[in-house]
């Protein structure tokens, strides 16, 4: 998104236990900087997809974080490096996984089934990721001069940061791969019918390739 260069592949699988691994690699993104990382989007909806320019209201030329929010929902989950992965935590750039000097960003966690919003599982296919944080004026470097301060961080009380550090890089919507449950054939049929589906929606979306693939249940 936003011109940003980043570009990024996540997996999402749901385990047997109910926890949700998440893996994330990028790159293109701002060196030496955090990227604060979420699910977007809302369980049992299906209303979200990732916005495109039309979403610039203020006509600055980039999606701003609230900008987008209408169209790829709430911070749904927090995808830091440690600890709380609430909403709480969207802004939690201590605990956000940081770009490496080439600007590479790689990601993986397991979150707990305890830790996760209810149904989270069963609306993956309806959610969405976004990783935000970006350079506008190449700099390699999240500062004032580029696009001013951040709208969404002064509306949550924090002052001083800037717009770069917020706005959206990447967004993806998630995508069914593989198998899902139990392995009749006419099931698998249906599966690639809806994966070609996500596909085409996709194409419209994003920088980010999202993909959610359920452990295929071996029937003995
Ligand atoms: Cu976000």
């Amino acid at each position: 998104m936003n011109d940003s260069g980043s570009h990024a592949t996540a997996t999402l699988t749901a385990l047997d236990n109910g926890s949700l691994r998440v893996k994330i690699t990028g790159s293109g993104f701002t060196p030496n900087s955090p990227h604060a990382q979420h699910i977007h989007g809302a369980s049992g909806s299906h209303a979200f997809m990732c916005p495109g320019p039309g979403a610039d209201k203020n006509g600055d030329g980039q999606v701003a974080t609230e900008e987008g929010l209408a169209q790829y929902g709430d911070v749904f989950v927090s995808l830091t490096t440690k600890g709380d992965t609430s909403k709480a935590s969207g802004l939690a750039v201590d605990r956000m996984p940081v770009a490496d000097t080439d600007g590479n960003l790689d990601y993986e966690r397991t979150i707990p089934a305890a830790q996760l919003p209810k149904g989270t599982v069963d609306s993956l296919q309806h959610l969405h990721i976004v990783q935000h944080g970006l350079d506008a004026n190449g700099n390699d470097k999240y500062d004032l001069a580029a696009l001013g301060e951040s709208v969404f961080a002064k509306s949550l009380g924090v002052k001083g940061i800037p717009e770069e550090a917020t706005n959206p890089a990447t967004c993806g919507e998630v995508m069914p791969s593989g198998a899902v449950e139990t392995g009749g054939a006419s099931t698998d049929g249906i599966e690639q019918a809806g994966l070609l589906a996500f596909g085409g929606i996709a194409l419209l979306g994003a920088g980010a390739a999202l993909i959610t693939r359920r452990r295929i249940r071996t029937t003995a």
